[in-house]
């Protein structure tokens, strides 16, 4: 196979990064086990348990349950099946006294995921978006007016795919409460950077029942890594199948074979990292967004303030087009605006050469800048 993958020195749209070295090493000593048939692969079972009372601490939870997921796409859906099957236990005997029954909804905002269309449409349950207010946060007043008897789960995102905005967690998990639903949040990409900041995000700030928090994101692990957190066993229990021929007698994931590579990256990458490797991290992220939206800014384009690592901007299509031309890998929210993720991988050289560009295709004079990064 002649074929290379791409290099990470243009790459600003993505959610992934170049995995730690060790991260990288665990995963090609674990490539051939796997997780989901513990009897046979007691080793990587030992390590995804270990994955989880990271994962677990990094959450704000003492005693958590949990998987290593290929994504938060499938912790994502696996929130929704429990908070569906929750639904239909509790509505049993409600049902009795109406026709039909009743279809359960998940309210979330509409800075969430579309991995929760994904969701909704296997899952048969309703999905309603509620508006964000002018921060990108989730409008609280939206979600208390879409909550009824019928919402088994609320959705809250710490740290949205598009601005990286942290939705107000401790409310929504009010509302949720108030109605009897499950409480969600999506930490996938956040996860690994809140721990470092004044948001509340975590278990420990909210009546949070179930987490998606990725190790392959900003956990810098090896693809497929991501997390499914419960606050107990019995939410995962909803997950639960028979498993007559395994020696293990129950499985919750969605996946039937999946890879230890991601369970041991993960391990190796939380072991080598938290908490002062994600800690400075993030400190070098979010100085780099900061960095690039103050040259954003001075340019003359609109910039999203960077409350957390992610910068959008308004930049016109036309030159958007032209910086991918230039190999640049940028993304666009659905509004239209240039999104820059500073992943691990991004530097600040990577920066200025990208400013540098943007200068050149503006046809203006670049402004010389100082490294520190
Ligand atoms: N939740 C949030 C908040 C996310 O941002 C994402 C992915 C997911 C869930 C789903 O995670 P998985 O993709 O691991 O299932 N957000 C990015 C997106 O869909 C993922 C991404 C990753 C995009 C790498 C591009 C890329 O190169 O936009």
């Amino acid at each position: 196979m002649q074929v290379e993958p791409q290099t990470f020195d243009r790459v600003l749209s993505s959610m992934c990064t170049e995995p730690h070295p060790d991260a990288r090493a665990a995963a090609e000593r674990f490539l051939a086990t796997n997780p989901g048939d513990p009897g046979t692969y007691p080793a990587v079972t030992d390590l995804e348990e270990e994955a989880i009372s990271m994962l677990g601490e990094i959450a704000g939870l003492s005693d958590p349950a949990g998987y290593v997921a290929s994504g938060g796409t499938e912790a994502n859906i696996q929130a929704v099946r429990i908070a569906r099957d929750r639904f239909e236990s509790r509505t049993d005997s409600r049902a009795l006294d109406r026709t039909g029954n009743p279809t359960p909804n998940v309210v979330m905002p509409e800075s969430g995921h579309f991995s929760f269309q994904k969701a909704a449409n296997v899952l048969g349950v309703e999905l309603r978006i509620v508006p964000t207010d002018r921060d990108h946060r989730a409008d609280l007043e939206a979600v208390r007016h879409s909550v009824d008897e019928d919402t088994a789960l609320v959705v809250g995102v710490a740290g949205t795919t598009e601005y990286g905005r942290v939705d107000p967690i401790p409310e929504l998990g009010e509302i949720a409460r108030s109605v009897g639903a499950l409480f969600h949040v999506d930490a996938a990409w956040g996860g690994f950077v809140l721990p470092f900041t004044d948001d509340e995000w975590n278990f420990s700030h909210a009546p949070v029942d179930t987490m998606a928090i990725d190790p392959h994101k900003m956990g810098q692990a090896a693809v497929p890594a991501g997390g499914l957190l419960a606050r107990d066993e019995t939410l995962l229990d909803e997950l639960a199948i028979d498993t007559p021929y395994l020696e293990s007698t129950s499985q919750a994931t969605l996946t039937g074979t999946r890879s230890g590579a991601g369970v041991a990256s993960a391990v190796a990458a939380m072991e080598a990292l938290w908490p002062g490797g994600y800690q400075r991290q993030y400190a070098r992220s979010q100085r780099n967004a900061d960095w690039l939206a103050d040259a954003l800014v001075a340019r003359g384009f609109e910039v999203v303030d960077p409350t957390l690592p992610l910068v959008a901007a308004d930049v016109p299509v036309s030159t958007f087009d032209s910086l991918r031309r230039e190999g640049w890998r940028i993304s666009r929210t659905a509004t239209g605006e240039m999104r820059v993720v500073c992943m691990p991988h991004v530097t600040r050289s990577m920066l200025e050469s990208f400013v540098a560009d943007l200068d050149r295709l503006q046809c203006r004079a670049s402004v010389p800048v100082v490294s520190d990064d």
